[in-house]
């Protein structure tokens, strides 16, 4: 017979071990509430940075660094198998944010097997496809330091080999994006035979990376939904800020066009030669080609290109006649850096490589790129 105490005893465990069990089962719950409760206020601290801050659906997402320590460097390994064809290191959305001091030190220290020129290939795994990264460049180190501690998980995630390539334009002379991305491709196919460029805005942030880096059978446009566009496409034949294309897709619209000095149209151009090369535009869904643009003002020496749209009736004409068979530049530097390949070019004016009289952008004495180079040359 049980005593009196030890029926006592025996209620007060029972309870406790109830109490455990709805603990444990909470948990989980609990963890959700609390994380969520952080997100709203990181995000109220990064949107008031942002450019139209996030519209659309709350769409926060992981540390684009989470689970990449699961990679180590292979152990001598000659033969490694294919990587598997959907990466499980791929999550969904990814969250942006731009906090202030990040330097790139710190991203080069959290991408230990990125080597020289910003290259990298998976550890564990042979990659299925190789990608270069084109990104036109003049006087936007800051955007380009977020670009690269994001960009750089972000392919590794996808078990891509890759390379990130800035297109650096020299001189201060009118900027000219699409002539830069011919440059990237030449530059980038003397160099590997990569299967896929990726012609990439500095100021645009993948936010989801089941957004491939890798081609598609017709001329990919990525950037689909930005948030500057409220996370909408904002017109059908659209494909500025990030596209795709094979080296056949590249060579067979005759690359981009040369002849667009300063800003817009040349997207319009290239979304035209799309089709007048005989292939359509694909997209990834609205859900995984989004985008964070660092918000920012229009550049001196980019200012708006008057003539845009006449030239851009004329495409039908000039798409053969202009493009990667007439593309003309020097080279300045190639350096290899720690997270990018840098590459100064001159490409001129619209009078030639040396003009004697040229409309001269008034860039900042000391501009931040030279800094930057000068502290990058030092390590
Ligand atoms: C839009 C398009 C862009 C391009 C441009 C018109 C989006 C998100 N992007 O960008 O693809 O078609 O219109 O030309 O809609 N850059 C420099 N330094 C400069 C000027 C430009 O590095 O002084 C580069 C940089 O990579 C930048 C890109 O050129 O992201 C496009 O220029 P933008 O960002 O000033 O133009 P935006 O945002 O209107
Ligand atoms: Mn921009």
């Amino acid at each position: 017979m049980l005593s009196l105490q030890s029926k006592w005893r025996y209620l007060v465990m029972f309870l406790g071990v109830q109490l455990v069990v709805m603990a444990l089962l909470s948990r989980e719950g609990y963890h959700k509430r609390v994380t969520y409760f952080f997100r709203i206020f990181r995000k109220m601290e990064t949107g008031a940075g942002q450019a139209g801050g996030s519209h659309g659906r709350n769409h926060t997402g992981v540390d684009v660094y989470a689970n990449l320590s699961l990679l180590t460097k292979a152990q001598g390994k000659e033969d490694l198998a294919y990587c598997p064809k959907t990466s499980p290191l791929t999550v969904g959305p990814i969250h942006v944010s731009f906090p202030s001091g990040l330097t790139l030190e710190q991203v080069e220290r959290k991408n230990p097997l990125v080597i020289r020129g910003g290259r990298y290939r998976p550890p564990n795994c042979e990659a299925r496809y190789k990608t270069a990264i084109i990104v036109p460049h003049r006087n936007r180190e800051h955007h380009l330091k977020y670009l690269l501690y994001y960009l750089h998980p972000f392919l590794q995630r996808q078990q891509l080999n890759y390379g990130i390539y800035v297109i650096h334009q020299a001189g201060n002379y009118t900027f000219n994006r699409a002539k830069l991305m011919n440059v990237g491709f030449r530059e980038a196919m003397r160099e590997e035979s990569w299967d896929c460029l990726f012609f990439h805005d500095v100021d645009l942030i993948p936010e989801d990376d089941r957004n491939t880096y890798t081609c598609d059978p017709n001329p990919k446009h990525a950037a689909v939904a930005m948030d500057k566009f409220g996370y909408k496409l904002p017109y059908k034949m659209y494909f500025g800020g990030v596209s795709a294309l094979t080296p056949d897709q590249y060579l067979k619209m005759n690359g981009f066009p040369n002849n667009y000095w300063g800003w817009g149209g040349e997207d319009d151009d290239i979304g035209v030669r799309v089709s007048l090369g005989g292939m359509v535009i694909t997209r990834p869904s609205l859900a995984v080609g989004r985008y964070k643009m660092i918000k920012h003002k229009l550049d001196e020496g980019n200012e708006i290109n008057p003539r845009r749209f006449n030239m851009l009736a004329k495409t039908r004409q000039t798409w053969k006649l202009d493009g990667m068979n007439t593309v003309d530049y020097e080279i300045i530097s190639r350096q290899y850096q720690p997270l990018f390949t840098n590459i100064t070019v001159n490409i001129g004016t619209e009078a030639g490589l040396h003009p004697t009289k040229a409309p001269v952008a008034k860039l900042p004495d000391n501009p931040p790129q030279n800094q930057l180079l000068k502290e990058l040359t030092k390590s």
